[in-house]
Formats: C-alpha cells, sequence, structure tokens
C-alpha cells in the first residue's frame, strides 16, 4: 500500500523537497493533496506532475478552470476549505507553510487527529498551550527536532539530563556587532550551511531561529527550558543531542540536507534512502562546540525568556519576529534593529493565559497593534 500524503505549503522550500522525495519513491508514495498560499506557475506544474485529487488555495486566488476540469481536481478554498483539506483520509499531512500562515492548517490537523509532519515551528510554538498534548503524535521536520526525536526513540523523558539543539551560527557569527546596522537583506540570506525559505533564513542570522526552536523542543518533548541548551557548532554536521542521566549523549549526525529529515518524517518509522553524500569523517577533521555569543546576538535570550514567562508571550515573541522581519526584508529596517523592535513589543504587550484558538488569535491582534506603536516610537 502507498503512503498516501497531503503537502500543505507545496511550493516552499519544505514543500518543493518533500515533493522530490516523492518523485524519488513513486512507488511508496501518492500525493492526494496539495495547498498553497496562492496560485503560480509553480504550483501548477506541481498538479501536472503529481495529479492530487485535492488543491486548495487560499481565498480570493482561482485556479485556472481549464486545469480543474482536466486534471478532475476538487478545488477548496477559503474557511470551509481549509477544515476540508485539513481533514482528509491520508496518512500523512506534510506541512512546510512558513510561519504564522500555519497556525490554522496546524490547528485543523491537529484537531482531525491526522499524522502530521511539520516544519512549521511558528505553528507549533503559537498553539503550544492548547494543544501540546497531541504533539506526542507530531513527526518533526525542522532537523535539530527530528534528531531529538530520533535520539529518544524508545526513551523515558525521565532518564533525559538535557537537550542540546545546535545552531550553525549564521552568516555573522564572524561579524562584529557595530557593523550589524549595515548588513544587507542579501547577505542575511546567504546561509553559510542550509538553503532555506526566507523568513527562517533572516531568523537564522539573528539567532531567532534557535530561540524558537529552543520553545519549539519545550512543547514538542514536554521538556523544562532548564533542561534544553543551546550550543554553536559551525559545521552544521551535529543536528542534535541528548544527554541522559547516566552520561550518555546519543547525537544525530549527516551534512546539512534538509532532505534527510523530511524524508525520515514520511518514511517513519523506516528508513529510506536519499540520495546525499555520506558522511567522510576524515574530511571533516574538526567538530568544534562553542558557547552562544548573547550580547551579540540578544534574541536567543528575549525568545527563551520569552518562552519563560510562559502564557501567550512566546506567541507574542513569534508575531513580533515575524513583522520585524518582514519589515527587514522590504528594507524598512535595518538588521540591528530586529531584536529593538521584538523586545520592545514584548514589553509593552499584557497577555493572559490562553484557553482556545480565539484567544490566540487575540494575542496576534493585539501583538499586531502594539508592534506597530513601537515602530512609530523606535524608528
Ligand atoms: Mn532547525
Amino acid at each position: 500500500m502507498k503512503k498516501k500524503i497531503a503537502v500543505l505549503g507545496s511550493t516552499g522550500s519544505i514543500g518543493s523537497q518533500t515533493l522530490d522525495i516523492v518523485r524519488r519513491y513513486r512507488d511508496k508514495v501518492e500525493v492526494k493533496a496539495l495547498a498553497s498560499s496562492k496560485f503560480s506557475e509553480k504550483l501548477k506544474e506541481q498538479i501536472e506532475e503529481f495529479q492530487p485529487k485535492y488543491v486548495y488555495v487560499h481565498e480570493y486566488e482561482t485556479i485556472p478552470k481549464e486545469l480543474i476540469k482536466k486534471y478532475n481536481l476538487i478545488f477548496l478554498t477559503g474557511e470551509e476549505g481549509l477544515l476540508h483539506i485539513t481533514d482528509l483520509f491520508v496518512d500523512l499531512y506534510v506541512v512546510g507553510i512558513s510561519g504564522i500562515a500555519g497556525i490554522l492548517p496546524t490547528y485543523y490537523i491537529l484537531k482531525h487527529k491526522k499524522n502530521l509532519a511539520t516544519a512549521n515551528k511558528e505553528a507549533i510554538i503559537c498553539l503550544g498551550e492548547i494543544e501540546r498534548n497531541n504533539y506526542k503524535h507530531i513527526i518533526p521536520i525542522d532537523s535539530e527536532h527530528s534528531a531529538i526525536f530520533q535520539a529518544l526513540k524508545g526513551e523515558k523523558t525521565d532518564s533525559i539530563r538535557r537537550v542540546i539543539l545546535t545552531a550553525s551560527g549564521g552568516p555573522f557569527l564572524k561579524l562584529p556587532k557595530e557593523k550589524f546596522k549595515e548588513v544587507t537583506v542579501e547577505e542575511a540570506l546567504n546561509h553559510p550551511k542550509w538553503k532555506m525559505g526566507k523568513k527562517i533564513s533572516i531568523d537564522s542570522a539573528t539567532l531567532m531561529n534557535k530561540g524558537l526552536e529552543v520553545i519549539e523542543a519545550h512543547y514538542l518533548f514536554s521538556l523544562p527550558y532548564e533542561k534544553i541548551e543551546v550550543i554553536i557548532h559551525p559545521q552544521s554536521v551535529v543536528h542534535g543531542m541528548v544527554e541522559f542521566i547516566d552520561r550518555t549523549v546519543i547525537s544525530n549526525l549527516s551534512y546539512p540536507d534538509m532532505r534527510i529529515p523530511i524524508t525520515y518524517a514520511i518514511s517513519y518509522p523506516e528508513r529510506w534512502e536519499t540520495d546525499g553524500k555520506f558522511i567522510d569523517f576524515p574530511a571533516i577533521k574538526n567538530l568544534e562546540f562553542l558557547e552562544p555569543d548573547y550580547d551579540k546576538f540578544p534574541l536567543l535570550r528575549i525568545a527563551v525568556e520569552a518562552g519563560k514567562r510562559g502564557g501567550a508571550y512566546s506567541i507574542v515573541l513569534t508575531v513580533a519576529d515575524e513583522l520585524a522581519v518582514n519589515r527587514f526584508l522590504s528594507k524598512k529596517i535595518t538588521f540591528d534593529r530586529i531584536p529593538v523592535l521584538i523586545e520592545k513589543t514584548l514589553e509593552k504587550v499584557h497577555v493572559g493565559q490562553p484557553k482556545n484558538l480565539e484567544d490566540i488569535m487575540s494575542v496576534i491582534e493585539q501583538t499586531e497593534k502594539i508592534f506597530k506603536e513601537v515602530e512609530k516610537e523606535v524608528l
């Protein structure tokens, strides 16, 4: 029997790589549904190649009628379409949506009790307070969390002393802090080790990505923040480590290639071959591990503090970050302003414990409002 999958965010970086894997494993995987924020040439090509039964695009966007007819597609859109696309008879949902746009689809997939492989850390974080009990069914695609997920297989939570997330350090690991205001968008997008979407590339340059990943790990693995550590590892060969109470450390190594954790998420509990190179240890020579520089990359500290503060503050953090990153990408602010805007927004917002999806949406709205006020003050 082929595994039936639905790919949400199919035209993005994770979605495209997921379809690369499907292309290789046509005999094992079948694409039942594709979803994207808007209709594009890329989505059209994906429809033609994979011929899914269902296609979802966000409200107000329509796909050509000829295409629907030619491939006998069930075309879904809007709120009702979202409810339908997240409740299909499939073996696995793969979510590669970037940022807070992933919250609603993820929420419904969890509500519909579907198997979920996701790279959307923003949704994991924002839904954490209300949905964490359902997270044990998630297969993480984020490489560090995939590493930890694999290291924890068959282990008991109380055997864990700590988990360690590695960070490459991003493109500015060695750049002096004074130069941060001159950093261009192109430089910030140019990650030394990973090819990724824009939002996550900027987050990696500020190290916010690692801060978000600490919160992601907190919710995914039900671990207190005290047991989650970050270490800089410029080679990006070790993706994550778990240290157990008996002093054993189990780590996960591979060359950095997102197709490895994506393949694992699809093949799980089996392992399938990937196309990458096997590790050549003598060629690697050194694996370095360094303490993060919290002064140079304040967002790492700010993120973990927001997580520890609990309740809705990790949502405020996530939303403020997405807004600040967008401002930087559209060249409205300099790179060094990103942490300032986020920290000031966190200071000004006052939110309680979210109890349901409505509360979460209201925190998002409040954050957007305060962020705009902060922006006026700071800029
Ligand atoms: Mn990661």
